[in-house]
């Protein structure tokens, strides 16, 4: 069962500009960072607010680290702004086996590792009326890796 927002993923060209905008302009600050090689690129973590889950919702601010990446590439096409959103839920596993089950591409067989030790996967943008959708089932204590 999806439970929340666990993070809206903005695409940006310069990571420690994108940052000191939202921490100057709206008073967020930055819980963690990150880089993920096999993503390729290095992430901003702002909390925003705790959930009634016991979970999080993050802005997450992301910036390729190298050409062929999948954020790169958007970029290049759409400029700065949201990439994706991404939902939380406690069993990654079996909300994307059953979102798969309704016909919409889960693009992998199994989840791969995202921010702060959490399991991510994706879905196809295409099947989810152009928005690209995560699904994350956060590290059981988020906060050891922070
Ligand atoms: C591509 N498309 C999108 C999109 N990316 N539509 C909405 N939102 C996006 N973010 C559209 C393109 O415009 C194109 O449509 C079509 O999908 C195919 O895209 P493409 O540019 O030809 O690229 P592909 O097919 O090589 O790859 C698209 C795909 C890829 C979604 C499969 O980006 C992917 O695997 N994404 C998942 C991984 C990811 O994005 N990682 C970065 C965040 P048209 O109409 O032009 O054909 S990592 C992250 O977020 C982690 C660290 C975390 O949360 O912990």
């Amino acid at each position: 069962m999806l439970t929340r927002i666990d993070h809206i993923g903005i695409a940006c060209r310069d990571l420690d500009a994108t940052v000191a905008f939202y921490t100057t302009t709206y008073g967020f600050e930055v819980f963690h960072t990150e880089v993920n090689e096999e993503q390729g690129v290095r992430e901003a973590m702002l909390k925003i607010n705790e959930t009634s889950d016991g979970g999080a919702s993050y802005l997450q601010l992301l910036e390729p680290i190298r050409e062929d990446s999948t954020v790169a590439k958007w970029l290049a096409k759409n400029g700065e702004g949201v990439h994706h959103i991404a939902f939380g839920t406690a069993d990654v596993d079996a909300d994307s086996a059953a979102i798969k089950d309704k016909g919409v591409r889960v693009l992998y067989d199994e989840p791969r590792r995202g921010s702060m030790g959490s399991r991510i996967t994706f879905l196809h943008p295409k099947d989810c009326h152009g928005v690209l959708t995560e699904l994350v089932t956060s590290a059981a204590d988020p906060d050891a890796e922070h």
